[in-house]
């Protein structure tokens, strides 16, 4: 038998190996067949990784809030995995030191393991790697992946929004709910922070929230809304409460088995549509389309004639 390079690694990352995870994470990154192989080696391995989506402005304090709940996930000794989409993360380096500093502290501690990744101004291929990611760090048994984007932009929203709980991070101060209400947070929060709240307008901002939510028609769970000093560790351990009930919630209503069937169904659309995209770029790089080119050019086809003759499809 042939054991290549990702099933080893895949075994060693098994064995707590973070140099091999480190690796396959990159693989699952670079994406193409190599990524596709890794999906198939992966898929159907058992789940029981809990994912935990947090997302907001940029600088409402995600990163220092995920760094926290870090922290409560470790104290109940359970390892957790971050995953951190936001270009302007510490965890990618680009944040100020106090910051770096903290993270340090956790990147020194075998039980928790952060990764960046880099959208390299391809979101399409973000909302393809996201899955793929937590799929591999939920294989090798992590009980608690989180998963921190900018909530900005549809891709964003989405990937965020399908994690099993997803925490949005708002800032006290007039107009901070609306943004995040156009944005579409709104629609997948299932609990709000309202971090930095040592500053004013808390009040008004946990207003303005629930008078969103009364607006819209929230059935069963209602989202609860807390406020956080996240710098000073204050509000932490009712988020991370807030987490775990609402992951009760799910398991015994039976809407987080739904849920993770729509988020698999969502993929196949994602997939699909990229691997459309990829065949129709390597039709039209072939020779014989030169012709067709022509044809097009001259008038002789027109382009949907040409799409359906490319693609083997035929009229509805
Ligand atoms: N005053 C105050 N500042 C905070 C709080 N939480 C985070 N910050 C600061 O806000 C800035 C942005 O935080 P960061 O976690 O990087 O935000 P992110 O861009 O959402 O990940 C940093 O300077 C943090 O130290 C808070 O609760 N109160
Ligand atoms: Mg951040």
């Amino acid at each position: 038998m042939v054991v290549n390079n990702a099933e080893q690694l895949l075994l060693q990352a098994k064995q707590s190996n973070r140099v091999a995870l480190a690796k396959l994470l990159s693989i699952v990154e670079r994406g193409g067949q190599p990524a596709r192989d890794l999906t198939r080696l992966v898929w159907g391995s058992a789940d029981s990784t809990y994912v935990v989506g947090i997302t907001g402005a940029p600088g409402a304090g995600k990163s220092t809030l995920t760094d926290q709940l870090i922290s409560q996930v470790r104290k109940r000794l359970l390892e957790v995995a971050v995953v951190a989409i936001d270009p302007t993360s510490p965890f990618s380096g680009g944040a100020i030191l106090g910051d770096r500093v903290r993270m340090q502290e956790h990147a020194t501690d075998g039980g928790v393991f952060i990764r960046s990744m880099a959208t390299r101004g391809h979101l399409g291929g973000l909302a393809l790697a996201v899955p793929d990611a937590i799929r591999l760090l939920a294989a090798v048994q992590f009980p608690y992946v989180f998963i921190e984007t900018v909530g900005v932009g549809q891709v964003e929203v989405e990937i965020v929004g399908a994690a099993d709980t997803t925490a949005v991070v708002i800032n006290p101060g007039w107009g901070d709910a609306v943004q995040a209400n156009k944005a579409g947070l709104l629609e997948i929060a299932d609990l709000f922070v309202i971090n930095k709240a040592d500053r004013d307008g808390s009040r008004d901002t946990r207003r303005d929230i629930e008078l969103m939510l009364e607006m819209s028609s929230f059935e069963g769970w209602i989202p609860p809304i807390i406020e956080t000093v996240a710098t000073e560790g204050k509000g932490i351990e009712e988020v991370f409460e807030a987490i775990e009930s609402h992951r009760e919630y799910l398991e015994k209503s039976g809407i987080g088995k739904k849920r993770r069937e729509a988020r698999i169904l969502e993929e196949l659309n994602h997939v699909v549509q990229a691997e459309i995209n990829r065949k129709v770029s390597q039709l039209l790089s072939e020779p014989s389309f030169a012709a067709k080119k022509a044809e097009l050019i001259s008038g002789d086809i027109d382009p949907y004639s040409l799409a359906m003759e490319l693609l083997k499809f035929e009229d509805d």
